[in-house]
């Protein structure tokens, strides 16, 4: 079993029930329980077009999918959640949004598959929550803990 981190986030529709709703999901998924989740707090959103506040969490969970397995697993959860892809703009509005931000120390490059998220060390709202469920847990490049990085974020 390895531990990874899932970033989420809605900012279309119910949000705060979305983002409940998609811990639950993750909870039913093979091989996988939820350990750990953050508070569910609203942040303006990051780039994009104008757009509604977002409500973001992160989730620790315990799993033995592959990187691969979970990503296609966190794809049709957004799908169920009625998410649609392609969006219509890049970091346009959702209703849900799963990242998988971190798998164990794993460091992954594929076209469709980056680990650790290429942003997440930029963005308060990932930092935020994962410093409070995860604040020594080391990022795998920038080898620094996520309560340093968190606490260096604007
Ligand atoms: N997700 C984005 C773009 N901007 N802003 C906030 N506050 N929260 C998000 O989850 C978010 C965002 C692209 O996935
Ligand atoms: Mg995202
Ligand atoms: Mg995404």
């Amino acid at each position: 079993m390895v531990d990874a981190y899932i970033g989420i986030g809605s900012n279309l529709g119910n949000r705060r029930q979305l983002i409940q709703d998609a811990v639950k999901r993750l909870g039913r998924l093979p091989q996988t329980t939820v350990i750990k989740t953050s508070q569910v707090k609203e942040y303006l959103p990051v780039g994009g077009p104008p757009q509604n506040n977002y409500f973001n969490t992160v989730a620790a969970i315990s799993t033995s999918l592959t990187p691969q397995e979970l990503m296609k697993q966190l794809q049709s959860i957004e799908k169920q959640l009625g998410r649609i892809r392609p969006d219509a703009v890049r970091w346009g509005p959702r209703t849900i949004d799963l990242d998988l931000l971190l798998y164990g120390g794993q460091v992954i490059d594929e076209t469709d598959l980056q680990v650790p998220h290429p942003r997440m060390h930029e963005r308060k709202f990932v930092l935020e929550p994962l410093s409070e469920i995860a604040p020594d847990v080391i990022h795998p490049t920038l080898k620094r803990p996520i309560n340093s990085l968190a606490s260096q974020c604007s």
